[in-house]
């Protein structure tokens, strides 16, 4: 079994129904390929990330909505928003708070297990869910990204090795991202997406996840194809997250 993950149990607290009423739920969701490959922006999925498993606490004196929106004003093509509160640290209010202060994509960061996280982000303001392949059978991963394009989600897909690629790659995604953190042994190395650029098909975006610290990275992944960065301790653990990103994006 994994690490990290503990089976959550299905949430049932609140009703699909109840969720699908919701005002946030009838939005229209922003487009991450418009927003990803828009000229005047940089690619980089800028993340509100409180803590994490392997670092503990990496910032807890900050708001999401401030930081978020600093993120979005120094040229973020999307936000990724961490709402597991067990190894995060990390809230739906964080989210909900982040939704209300920006007009730019937000991914919710979450481990989604079931059905109802996937409506629930409808419900609470994302525009982009995650699926982890290696938490996720493959036909798993199929039936909850036809759930989302179905309500109107982004589908980001999470791969850490060419096998979990194959196997889970499908139709309804919009961006596959290549984490270059390993889930079960934290080890971090970006050649993890050099290795996978020319295996993801062009018909999706390409993401890079974890680790990267420096623009000369995202100048080295663009070449070798990546459109997405996500990047969030290199910004959380300074005092100013926000001015960290404007720095690092020039
Ligand atoms: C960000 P980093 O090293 O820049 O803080 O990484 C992001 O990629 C990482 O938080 C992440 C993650 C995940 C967290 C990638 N995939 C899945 C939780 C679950």
């Amino acid at each position: 079994s994994h690490k990290l993950i503990e089976i959550k149990e299905a949430r049932a607290s609140v009703p699909i129904t109840r969720l699908e009423e919701s005002e946030l739920f009838e939005r229209k969701c922003y487009s991450l390929r418009e927003f990803m490959l828009a000229p005047e922006r940089t690619g980089i999925i800028a993340e509100f990330k409180r803590a994490s498993p392997s670092k503990g606490i990496i910032n807890n004196k900050v708001e999401a909505s401030m930081i978020t929106k600093q993120y979005a004003d120094a040229g973020a093509s999307a936000l990724s928003v961490l709402t597991d509160q067990k190894f995060f640290g990390g809230s739906i209010r964080d989210l909900v708070e982040a939704r209300a202060v920006n007009t730019i994509p937000i991914l919710r960061k979450e481990f989604i297990l079931d059905e109802h996280q996937i409506i629930e982000a409808k419900a609470i303001g994302a525009d982009i869910i995650l699926l982890i392949a290696s938490i996720l059978k493959p036909q798993t991963v199929v039936k909850f990204a036809r759930l989302a394009k179905s309500i109107g989600l982004n589908v980001l897909l999470e791969v850490h090795n060419l096998r979990e690629l194959e196997e889970s790659i499908c139709d309804d995604l919009d961006a596959i991202g290549v984490n270059n953190r390993n889930l079960s042994d934290f080890s971090v190395s970006v050649q993890h997406s050099f290795d996978l650029a020319d295996k993801i098909p062009d018909r999706f975006l390409k993401v890079s996840e974890s680790g990267i610290s420096n623009p000369e990275t995202i100048a080295e992944l663009k070449k070798a194809g990546f459109n997405g960065f996500l990047i969030g301790e290199n910004f959380m653990k300074e005092v100013n997250p926000g001015e960290a990103m404007r720095n690092f994006a020039g």
